[in-house]
């Protein structure tokens, strides 16, 4: 027999083709991203995607290489697909890095959704607003202020940029030792971020083209990165931008439980089921009228009850 037996990393699912990372002693300790291949998965395997950890068989005398097993996932990043129902994007996270940027312009209801989905997830949110270096001084302003609303609700959040101060070093506090998926909308710097922290970033992203034939510079699908930063060993993970992050999935109580503002509030509400529209008694309406919980925090969760399709 030549088929042998190893442990990889999925580092990308590009339908067609799985890029995938082994394991081998050598990398094990020290990281090398260019050991990327092609593997193709058994038949009877649920939907591989940035992150998974598989084990793979190689029929060394044919040269080819399947993925015949998935490991148990300790989280999963998913999306609503409509009527097809949930799809993974992305496992074993310990993070969501929310990035968002003006320009385009900074969405806090996409921020919000990103973070149910972070909620849903059972991993943190950090918060990230990119292009510093392009916001006017009022628009800074109300940058910081949309930060300090996260930070108050005990979310790391950070303004950034990639061309010039304040750069992204209070970034990097954040990332040690964690697998960080970058999500926004496209053109807020995603990727940008990831490849001043990869300076090898085109080198790699040239590996998984090579290993898969599949691939472009613009981010087409979710790419799994192994980062060390002072020893310490993580990942970054970029994904295309969306325009929404769909949260029709959720349940009310999730959206609820999910928003950390109105949930703290919530518990001195007089009704346990508050929606926090119209009940007496209601500790959030008490707040947002009072500027403790911020206007547009509340309005997002409105739209995000009512809208059925967001
Ligand atoms: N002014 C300014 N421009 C930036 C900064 N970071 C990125 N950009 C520019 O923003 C544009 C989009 O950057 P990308 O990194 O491709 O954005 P992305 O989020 O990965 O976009 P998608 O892959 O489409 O989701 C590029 O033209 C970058 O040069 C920044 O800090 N300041
Ligand atoms: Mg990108
Ligand atoms: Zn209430």
């Amino acid at each position: 027999m030549n088929l042998t037996r190893q442990p990889a990393r999925v580092v990308a699912n590009f339908g067609a083709a799985l890029a995938v990372s082994p394991e081998t002693s050598s990398n094990s300790s020290g990281i090398d991203p260019l050991s990327v291949e092609q593997a193709v998965p058994l038949k009877k395997l649920p939907l591989l995607v940035a992150g998974d950890l598989v084990e793979l068989e190689r029929d060394e005398k044919l040269g080819s290489c399947r993925i015949i097993k998935l490991l148990k996932r300790a989280s999963v990043l998913e999306r609503n697909d409509g009527r097809r129902g949930m799809k993974a994007l992305a496992a074993n996270l310990t993070h969501l890095a929310i990035v968002s940027a003006a320009p385009p312009g900074i969405d806090t209801l996409l921020i919000d959704q990103f973070c149910l989905a972070a909620h849903r997830a059972g991993i943190d949110a950090l918060i990230v607003i990119n292009k510093a270096d392009a916001l006017s001084e009022q628009e800074r302003a109300e940058a910081d202020e949309i930060l300090d609303v996260y930070r108050a609700m005990g979310y790391a959040a950070v303004l950034v940029s990639t061309k010039t101060e304040p750069g992204i070093d209070a970034l990097l506090s954040e990332l040690s030792n964690r697998a960080v998926t970058f999500v926004g909308a496209s053109g807020v710097g995603k990727s940008s971020i990831i490849g001043k922290l990869l300076p090898d970033l085109d080198v790699r992203t040239g590996a998984i083209s090579a290993a898969t034939g599949q691939g472009s510079h613009t981010t087409t699908v979710t790419c799994w990165y192994d980062f060390e930063h002072q020893g310490e060993v993580g990942a970054l993970i970029d994904s295309p931008g969306v325009r929404q992050y769909s949260v029709a999935h959720l349940e009310p109580a999730d959206v609820r439980a999910g928003y950390r503002d109105i949930r703290d509030a919530a518990q001195s509400c007089r009704f346990a089921n508050c929606s926090h529209r119209v009940e007496p008694g209601c500790e959030v309406s008490v707040q947002v009228a009072s500027g403790e919980i911020a206007r547009w925090r509340y309005e997002n969760y409105c739209k995000l009850l009512d809208a059925e399709d967001l």
